[in-house]
């Protein structure tokens, strides 16, 4: 009875770590600058049907709207207010699509920018996604209301009002991220207006938040707000459900602020793993697939059960925050899938995929000239939807790396595997690796120069698989390679360097 209370009581005080994902679904993926409607139907075509557990959708509050550059996809990210109109659709277009997403099991995540207004050169006017007046000069944001008051530029104590060093935590927390205007979060007023913006979604239905630039925000501050958040919605989630919680905290190491002040709050977004795997795929720095054998807490990433996990996010996929060159993204599709697919085979962490839309790519030493470029869009600024090609891709520019078999079956993958341990390790001292997941799945890489030909122990029944990377099951019918496991566990791989996608994977569903 006293071990029941105490696990019933833990159980509900933690329940911020806990994605409260559907069915036992496991990966989430975020869906950025699609719009409501296209999210909504994503969610009953696609996301539902292949097991994905939520979306994590672009900040759906009323944002500024520039011209110069055209339309950024980062306007997104300098709110005018809480009003729920954006690039993305309206209230209701919102309300419906969390809606329709909860109906088949698909969560909403809410991209939550509660650290700033818009920049301080954001200038007066409407030009605001749903035509609220605002003066960033003045500090005056009535559709909240803000005013002067409610900003730290008092607070801040660097000459350009801006944060200059990130070696100072109070600088970071209390000046300008990129001219951006810093609330006052100690004020209990603006504490307020910050949980009834997002005690408002979690009343339309939304399982959680990944809350923006963290590292910006006093750890007891954001307890304030987060303490004031209702349970979720019951017409969804179990009695006294907390809203998930991930916090954007870029931790390379180096600075004043670390990921590990944001622990006792929620999950903090892992920095390192998008980086590190991006060398051990790139074998930059020495870095050889093989050490990858003790990956997770072994590899100095923060515990399992803080850590939400991504090969690469809005950002770092075109230079922005941190995390450097060695990210991989959908414009190296090859290596791409491979690192999708070992994070989504691997245990560690809650896992993000991304979907992404593709702009104008133009490097001149070393920096994305149009990086800035917004989603595919009309000639008015208004963004396209997603349209679906026979062959089950996207069209317009929309790349949906969540659709490509590979990443889609891993998500599958990693779902059956739920709950098992890593196991069965193997590797050839190189770039050539293998393991299991206790009896429901094995997955084996060959990012190695030369070709992979060995018999190993799979730890699954006897039985011939679908390779679910090569192709997948369709009815009785494989698409791809068959694995043919022995009554011993044992199978044969042989895996070209040439292949089109150099790795195979097989699970307790792609059984023949
Ligand atoms: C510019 C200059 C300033 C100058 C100002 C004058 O850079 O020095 O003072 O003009 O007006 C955009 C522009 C930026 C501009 C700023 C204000 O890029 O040049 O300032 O707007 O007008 C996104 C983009 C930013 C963008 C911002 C707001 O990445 O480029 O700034 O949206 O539109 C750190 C943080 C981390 C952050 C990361 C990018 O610790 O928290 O940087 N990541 C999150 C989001 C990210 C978002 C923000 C935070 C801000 O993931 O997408 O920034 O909400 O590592
Ligand atoms: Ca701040």
């Amino acid at each position: 009875m006293r071990l029941f209370i105490l696990v019933a009581f833990f159980g509900l005080g933690l329940t911020q770590y806990n994605p409260h994902t559907k069915h036992g679904r496991t990966a989430i993926v975020h869906l950025f600058e699609w719009r409501w409607a296209d999210i909504a139907a994503e969610c009953e075509r696609f996301l539902g049907p292949n097991g994905y557990g939520g979306v994590q959708i672009s900040p759906p509050n009323e944002h500024i709207v520039l011209n110069e550059p055209w339309r950024p996809w980062w306007q997104r990210y300098q709110p005018v207010g809480y009003k729920l109109c954006s690039r993305s659709g309206s209230e209701d277009e919102l309300r419906d699509m969390i809606t329709r997403c909860n109906y088949v099991g698909v969560n909403i995540y809410v991209d939550a920018v509660i650290n700033h207004m818009c920049g301080a050169g954001g200038g007066e006017g409407t030009h605001s996604s749903c035509g609220s007046w605002f003066s960033a000069g003045k500090r005056d944001f009535p559709s909240v209301p803000f005013s002067y008051w409610d900003f730290n530029d008092k607070k801040c104590t660097t000459g350009s009002g801006e944060i200059e060093s990130y070696c100072d935590a109070r600088q970071v927390r209390n000046c300008r991220l990129v001219s951006l205007l810093d609330l006052a979060m100690e004020k209990d007023y603006v504490r307020g207006k910050l949980a009834d913006f997002m005690n408002n979604l979690i009343d339309m239905g939304v399982a959680g938040f990944r809350v923006d630039a963290c590292k910006h925000m006093w750890p007891d501050d954001l307890s304030a707000v987060y303490d004031r958040l209702q349970n979720l919605n019951t017409k969804w989630f179990n009695n006294g459900s907390r809203p998930f919680i991930y916090q954007e905290v870029i931790d390379l190491g180096g600075e004043a602020i670390t990921s590990r002040d944001y622990y006792r709050l929620g999950r903090v977004t892992e920095f390192r793993y998008g980086a590190k795997l991006g060398n051990v795929f790139r074998k930059w720095n020495g870095e050889k697939l093989f050490y990858t054998k003790n990956w997770g807490e072994g590899w100095d990433f923060m515990p399992d059960d803080k850590a939400i996990v991504f090969v690469d996010n809005h950002d770092n996929q075109r230079g922005h925050g941190a995390g450097g060159a060695s990210i991989i993204t959908f414009w190296d599709s090859r290596l791409y899938k491979m690192a999708v697919g070992y994070m989504l085979a691997h245990p560690y962490g809650v896992t993000r995929v991304m979907s992404s839309f593709r702009w104008n790519r133009n490097i001149v030493n070393g920096k994305d000239q149009n990086d800035w470029m917004g989603p595919p869009s009309h000639s008015d600024g208004s963004t396209k939807p997603v349209p679906i090609n026979p062959d089950q891709t996207c069209g317009d520019g929309w790349v949906c790396e969540h659709r490509w078999r590979q990443i889609k079956n891993m998500v599958i993958f990693r779902n059956v595997v739920n709950g098992q341990p890593h196991s069965n390790w193997w590797d050839n001292q190189s770039n050539q690796v293998a393991f299991g997941r206790g009896n429901r799945g094995f997955i084996v890489f060959n990012n190695d120069d030369w070709d992979l030909d060995v018999i190993l122990n799979t730890g699954m029944p006897e039985g011939t698989y679908c390779d679910v990377i090569s192709g997948q099951k369709e009815g009785n019918k494989c698409t791809g390679k068959q694995i043919k496991v022995g009554d011993n566990g044992k199978a044969h791989f042989n895996i070209s360097n040439r292949d089109e996608d150099p790795f195979v994977a097989i699970h307790a569903n792609s059984k023949l």
